[in-house]
């Protein structure tokens, strides 16, 4: 189960390595750019959504599965190493058997990834996951990816948070 988890995310992490050339502010200055039309000032408060919330199944982009998040420490998350317990469920709520899961770390405004590896083990009920030692390390919108695999269902969960300064 570890090799797949290592293989899901060093995929995500060869995709985004294309981008992920030039330093952060140069960055962010050519995607507030290219987007056009957004507020000139500020850097962290183009994209207000925030998808955290504790106990709220959040449905995956296929509508296959789902995931809760039941803590997270500290709670709202904040700069550097975050820590979650998720749930993953199907529609009807129950926990599917055997699921692996993989998580990707990434701020759209700036095109890059976390630095360091999150750390995923299964928890003490079915479907539960510790996700550890999450690394947002900069102010801004992160996307918080969770691919996932239970069976023969496939599905990916997007959480996206706002780290405060
Ligand atoms: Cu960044």
């Amino acid at each position: 189960m570890l090799g797949q988890l290592t293989c899901a995310r060093a995929a995500l992490a060869v995709i985004v390595t294309t981008t992920s050339m030039i330093g952060c502010g140069e960055a962010a200055d050519e995607a507030s750019s290219a987007a056009g039309g957004g507020p000139a000032g500020g850097t962290t408060d183009a994209a207000p959504t925030d998808d955290f919330a504790i106990g709220q199944p959040r449905a995956g982009v296929e509508g296959r599965l789902r995931v809760a998040i039941q803590e997270a420490t500290p709670a709202p998350p904040a700069r550097d190493l975050n820590d979650w317990l998720i749930a993953v469920s199907d529609p009807d709520g129950s926990p599917p058997s055997d699921c692996t899961v993989a998580v990707g770390l990434f701020m759209p405004a700036h095109g890059h990834t976390s630095t360091t590896e999150p750390v995923i083990r299964p928890g003490d009920t079915p479907g539960q996951f510790h996700v550890d030692e999450m690394n947002l390390f900069m102010p801004g919108r992160w996307e918080i990816t969770f691919d996932l695999v239970c069976g023969l269902l496939t599905d990916q969960v997007v959480f996206g948070v706002e780290i405060a300064r």
